[in-house]
C-alpha cells in the first residue's frame, strides 16, 4: 500500500505532467493559428501554374488518400503533431506561390537527380514540379543567351521574394575563373552573389554548396568554397551527397509553412532533419551493441546484416536522417544496401572521414566536437575488444547529446 509520501509524490508528478501538457497545448494551438494564417496569405498570391497540384496528382494516378498519407509523413518529419496534417497538405498545394531560382555551380547534379530521376514520379518530385521553378539549368527548355536572360528576368521580377537554391561548390581561385557559365562567360561566384543579394532565403542544396564538397577536397585546386563563404550570407545548409528528396522538399515545405528559417544546428543544418546521428537511427544498431560486425564484405556477418563499423561505416560521426527517409522513393539507403555510411552530410567528409572501407581507428576526428577528441575514446580502444568499442562510441554518443556539433 502506498504511504502518504508516495501519494504526495505521485500527485506532484501528475500535476507537473499536466502543466507540461497544458504548455504544449497552448504552444501548438498558437502555432496552428500562425501556420493557418500563413497558408491563407499564400492562398492570396497568384498561382504560377495553370494546373493545380490536385489535378497533377490525379493525372499521375495518385489519389487523395495517398496524398494525405504523404502529408502525414511530412508532418511527422517536420516534428508537427497529427492535427497539422491538413495545414501541411494545403501548404504543399500552394507550393507554386513561391518563386524559386535554382543555380548549378561546381558539382555533379546528383542533388537534382536525387529528386527528379524516378520511373514513377513520387509525390515529392511532383510537388517539386509544381513549385514555381523560375530558373533551373537542368530542367528549363531555354539555353544559351535565352537562359541567361531568363535568370536576369526572374531575379528582377521577383526581387526580394524568391527562394534561391544552390547546388555545388563555388570556385574562388583565379578570381573565380575555374567556373564560367553561359554565353557571357559570367563567373559562378558573380552569379551566386548577384542572385544571393536579392533572395528572400538561400538554401544550399547538397554538401558541395553547404561546405564545398568534393571540389573542396585537398588540395582544392579551384579554391572551391561553400555558398555561405562565397557570398557572406546566412545560408541554410541541406547537406548530403546527395541529400534525400525528403530533406530538399521538407526544407521548402518548412519555409512555405513558417515563412521563416528553421531551427539550425552549428553547421546551419535544419535540426528537424540533421539533429540525430545516423548511428542512433540505424537498423543495424542492435548488432553494433551486441558486438556483431561485418569483418569483410561477403562474409557471414554481411549476409546476416551485421554492423558495418569495422568495414568503415562513419555513421557514429554523421548527423542525418537517411535511415528514416531513404532514397529512390524510400527504397533503400547506403547501410540497408550493405555499405557503410561515408559521412556525406558532414563538412569536409572527403578529407576528414578517413579511408572508405576502413574505420577511423585511432584518428582523432576533431572537427565534429570542437576538438574535444571525443572519438579518440572510441577509436583508441582498438578493434580487438568489441564490447569496449561499443562502450567507447557510447561515450561519444553522450558527448554528442550534450554538445551540438560545433566548428
Ligand atoms: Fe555535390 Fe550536388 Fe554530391 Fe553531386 O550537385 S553534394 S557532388 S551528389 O550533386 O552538389
Ligand atoms: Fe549502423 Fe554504422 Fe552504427 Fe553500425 S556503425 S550501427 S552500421 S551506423
Ligand atoms: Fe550519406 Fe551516410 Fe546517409 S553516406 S546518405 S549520411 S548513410
Amino acid at each position: 500500500m502506498e504511504d502518504r509520501r508516495d501519494i504526495m509524490m505521485s500527485m506532484f508528478k501528475a500535476n507537473g505532467a499536466n502543466a507540461e501538457t497544458n504548455k504544449d497545448d497552448k504552444y501548438y494551438k498558437q502555432l496552428k493559428n500562425d501556420l493557418d494564417a500563413r497558408v491563407k496569405q499564400l492562398e492570396k498570391l497568384p498561382a504560377m501554374h495553370d494546373v493545380s497540384l490536385k489535378e497533377t496528382l490525379k493525372n499521375e494516378g495518385i489519389n487523395r488518400r495517398d496524398f494525405m498519407k504523404w502529408a502525414t509523413a511530412a508532418c511527422a518529419m517536420l516534428s508537427l503533431p497529427a492535427g497539422f496534417v491538413p495545414t501541411v497538405a494545403k501548404a504543399a498545394e500552394l507550393a507554386d506561390r513561391l518563386p524559386i531560382i535554382w543555380l548549378h555551380m561546381a558539382e555533379c547534379t546528383g542533388c537534382s537527380e536525387s529528386l527528379l530521376r524516378s520511373a514513377n514520379p513520387s509525390i515529392d518530385s511532383l510537388i517539386f514540379d509544381h513549385i514555381s521553378l523560375e530558373y533551373h539549368e537542368t530542367l528549363m527548355a531555354a539555353s544559351g543567351w535565352q537562359a541567361e536572360q531568363n535568370l536576369e528576368n526572374a531575379m528582377h521580377k521577383y526581387k526580394g521574394k524568391y527562394v534561391l537554391m544552390v547546388e555545388g561548390g563555388i570556385p574562388m581561385n583565379n578570381q573565380g575563373e575555374f567556373l564560367t557559365i553561359g554565353g557571357h562567360g559570367k563567373k559562378g561566384v558573380e552569379i551566386a552573389n548577384a542572385a544571393a543579394n536579392d533572395a528572400a532565403a538561400i538554401f544550399a542544396i547538397g554538401t558541395c554548396s553547404s561546405f564545398g564538397g568534393v571540389q573542396a577536397a585537398a588540395p582544392n585546386p579551384t579554391g572551391a568554397v561553400s555558398m555561405s563563404e562565397a557570398t557572406g550570407k546566412n545560408v541554410i545548409n541541406v547537406p548530403g551527397c546527395p541529400p534525400s528528396e525528403k530533406n530538399i522538399v521538407g526544407t521548402l515545405l518548412h519555409f512555405l509553412l513558417y515563412g521563416t528559417l528553421p531551427a539550425l544546428d552549428a553547421y546551419n543544418r535544419p535540426q528537424w532533419a540533421y539533429k540525430r546521428r545516423v548511428h542512433d537511427q540505424c537498423e543495424r544498431r542492435g548488432h553494433f551493441d551486441a558486438g556483431e560486425f561485418v569483418e569483410q564484405y561477403g562474409d557471414h556477418g554481411a549476409k546476416e546484416g551485421y554492423c558495418l563499423y569495422k568495414v568503415g561505416c562513419k555513421g557514429p560521426y554523421t548527423f542525418n536522417n537517411c535511415s528514416k527517409n531513404k532514397f529512390n522513393q524510400g527504397t533503400s539507403w547506403p547501410i540497408q544496401a550493405g555499405f557503410g555510411c561515408m559521412g556525406c552530410s558532414e563538412p569536409d567528409f572527403w578529407d576528414t572521414m578517413g579511408v572508405v572501407g576502413e574505420p577511423l581507428k585511432d584518428r582523432l576526428y576533431h572537427t565534429t566536437f570542437g576538438g574535444l577528441g571525443a572519438d579518440a575514446t572510441a577509436d583508441k580502444i582498438g578493434m580487438g575488444v568489441l564490447t569496449l568499442t561499443a562502450v567507447g562510441i557510447a561515450a561519444h554518443a553522450t558527448i554528442a547529446a550534450i554538445k551540438p556539433p560545433k566548428e
